[in-house]
């Protein structure tokens, strides 16, 4: 009987290790699995900073250096932000990760920029080893909880065998919901020997299709369009692929066109009724449309000043192809729950042409009145520098092809109003989420995405402080990238707030003056410092004949751009003395303010610059120009 089952037993065990070996697969380590699967994904690097917890990935990385390409930044929340600033110049997923403890939680303020930008982004998170995980060890917090927020998808991987499965649900993840996805890796999943078993199917990921607009909705735009005084289209980011459904709505119809600040590109800058941005940092024109409307085509447009920057009464049709933001920044009249493209070109396809009306003629003259008072700046020779010859200079050397990665700051005002983008030139800043020390990272990622590319950091001298390090990243990639420092010794964006909005005193933001230059040499960097206009085209000229990365600090100004918020220019609004003041203050003797052109066009002076019922939150907020909601 023991013979028997002795037999048995035997027999069992050829049989088991038979069908192993019939199904015996290839053999990989957890780490090399995930990065097998980002491979798929078409992602050929990944930002990063290694510590021993995430020494499993950093050996993958080692073996598929071939494919996948580690950069080390010098700070996870550069890694972070570079990744995000990738993910919104190409469209694609961007990977960065850090190790457990204070490598994953550096990583944060990168990752808020892309949810707030709606991007999609993987972070790998690393993790100590399963077996020390929740008992109170060296690095071990519980990680989790701590990115439920920034992300769309948050999970630890519970197994090695579904480290491969877990990386491509994030992917998925992340695109579906165009954001965050988090994976975190326990250290010992990342060495364990698993089944090389797992196909991604990546390459048959499809984009979504979004629905047509309906005809009747397009009907009743039409006829709310024809029947508007003074309609103007206010586009934002969701309008990129639609430039030329834009004009076409804009030229039939005749109606001025203004964006958010993220849509800055989607039009050329010369585009003659294209007025530039509404909100804090617009051109005075775009500043002033938004109150003389009776209509807007809101399209594509989720910015969040939106609601303080238009006449409350206007009409309003709305194209969005998420039903979460239709009717949220403003009372609408006709949503169109459709691509912007599809629903522009079938407003476009449907009336009559309008010819110009007193509005649309005042609006292109009001435009061509702040240019004109803009170049007259363009050869100043204050010292310290003015904003406006330094933007003259990058808008005469920088190429069609340059991408300028935009800090947060004056630098925004400056950027919007005084570089005139062109149509395959790129940008990109922290839009929703406004972080300080975007430049830099930014800048890395513009360079590594386009290496044929010119490349500019624009940055003030508070936010490029904040994350100047990485000029050692630029350097170690030999990354030519030029990087422009505005020095103006405060943090400009907030003393104009704390003058302005609060008329308090300045509080916390006065900067020492730096050598920014002699800095940028010691990191191995070309220096140079710039006090005068000749001095920014020899710089600019010297940045060209280098390969390596430049600092270029200019000494600006003190003086805070002109405010469009607080704008005190017309006379049947403002006491004269207001106006005087303003005028000098800012040089403005040669601007007109919108009104002043609607009379001279035969227009009706717009009732719609008194704000009827103030909403309660804009106590504080200027009713001719829906001052300032920044905080
Ligand atoms: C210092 C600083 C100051 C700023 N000041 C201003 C300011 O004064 N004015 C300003 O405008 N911004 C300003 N910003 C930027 C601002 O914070 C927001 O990031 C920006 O306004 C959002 O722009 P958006 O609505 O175009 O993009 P998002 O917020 O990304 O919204 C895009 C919208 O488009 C929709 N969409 C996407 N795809 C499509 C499609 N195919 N068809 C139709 N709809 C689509 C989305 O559902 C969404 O509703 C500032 C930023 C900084 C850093
Ligand atoms: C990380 C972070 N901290 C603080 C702020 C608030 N903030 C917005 S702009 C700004 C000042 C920027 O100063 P600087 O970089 O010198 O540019 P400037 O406005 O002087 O040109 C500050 C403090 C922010 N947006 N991000
Ligand atoms: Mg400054």
């Amino acid at each position: 009987m023991l013979f028997i089952i002795q037999a048995l037993h035997a027999a069992v065990i050829v049989l088991y290790r038979g069908r192993s070996y019939l199904n015996m697969a290839e053999k990989i380590s957890g780490s090399d699995a995930a990065l097998k699967v980002i491979e798929e994904w078409g992602v050929d690097h990944i930002y990063g900073y290694p510590g021993g917890s995430f020494d499993s990935t950093m050996n993958a990385l080692y073996n598929q250096s071939n494919k996948l390409k580690f950069i080390q930044v010098r700070h996870e929340e550069a890694g972070a932000l570079a990744a995000s600033a990738e993910a919104k110049l190409t469209g694609k997923i961007a990977v960065t990760f850090g190790s457990a403890g204070p490598g994953a939680v550096h990583l944060m303020n990168g990752l808020y920029d892309a949810r707030q930008d709606h991007v999609p982004v993987l972070a790998i998170v690393a993790q100590v080893p399963s077996t020390k995980m929740n008992a109170d060890n060296f690095q071990a917090i519980d990680e989790e909880p701590i990115f439920d927020d920034v992300s769309v998808w948050n999970r630890t991987v519970s197994s090695a065998q579904s480290v491969p499965a877990v990386v491509d649900e994030a992917i998925r993840q992340a695109y579906k919901h165009n954001g965050v996805a988090v994976v975190t890796i326990p250290k010992d999943f990342g060495w364990a020997m698993i089944d090389d078993t797992f196909v991604s199917n990546a390459k048959n990921h499809v984009d979504p299709i979004y629905p047509a607009p309906r005809a009747e909705s397009i009907e009743k735009a039409v006829e709310l369009i024809k029947s508007a005084k003074a309609p103007i289209i206010y586009f934002g980011i969701g309008a990129k692929r639609a430039a030329k459904e834009l004009q076409a709505v804009s030229e039939k119809y005749k109606m001025p066109l203004v964006s958010s600040v993220l849509a800055k590109g989607i039009l050329e800058e010369k585009y003659p009724a294209y007025l530039g941005s509404a909100g804090r940092v617009a051109p005075k024109p775009g500043a002033e449309i938004g109150f003389a409307t009776d209509l807007i085509l809101w399209v594509g447009n989720d910015s969040p000043f939106s609601r303080f920057l238009f006449n409350p009464n206007a009409k309003v049709i709305q194209i969005d192809i998420d039903n979460e933001k239709i009717g949220k920044r403003h009372v609408i009249d006709v949503p169109l729950l459709a691509d912007a493209k599809e629903a522009l070109a079938a407003i476009a396809a449907k009336g009559e042409e309008l010819s110009p009306t007193p509005f649309y003629n005042a609006a292109l003259e009001d435009k061509k009145n702040w240019n004109e008072w803009q170049d007259s700046f363009k050869n100043s020779e204050e010292v310290p520098l003015r904003p406006e010859p330094i933007f003259d200079v990058l808008n005469k050397t920088a190429s069609d092809q340059a991408v300028f990665a935009v800090d947060v700051g004056n630098v925004n005002i400056n950027f919007e109003r005084l570089l005139d983008i062109r149509a395959d030139q790129k940008w990109t800043t922290s839009g929703q989420y406004a972080t300080m020390g975007y430049g830099l990272p930014a800048s890395i990622a513009a360079k590594i995405a386009f290496p044929h590319r010119d490349v500019y950091s624009l940055s003030g001298d508070g936010g490029f402080a904040m994350l100047m390090e990485e000029i050692l990243t630029q350097v170690k990639y030999q990354l030519h990238v030029v990087n422009i420092v505005f020095s103006n010794e405060t943090l400009g964006f907030i003393e104009a707030e704390q003058r302005d909005d609060t008329h308090q005193p300045l509080s916390g933001v006065d900067l020492p003056d730096t050598d920014w230059a002699t800095t940028a040499k010691g990191m191995g960097a070309e220096g140079f410092t710039v006090r005068t206009l000749q001095e920014m085209k020899d710089a600019i000229k010297a940045a060209a004949e280098t390969s390596k990365p430049v600092v270029i600090d200019v000494k600006l100004t003190h003086e805070m751009p002109l405010t469009t918020e607080h704008m005190f220019l017309d006379p049947a609004v403002y006491p004269q003395d207001q106006i005087d003041e303003y005028v000098a203050k800012y040089q403005a003797q040669d601007l007109k303010p919108f009104s002043y052109f609607l009379a001279q066009a035969g227009g009706e002076q717009a009732k719609s610059n008194v704000v009827e019922e103030k909403p309660e939150a804009v106590e504080s907020t200027d009713v001719v120009s829906g001052a300032s909601q920044h905080v």
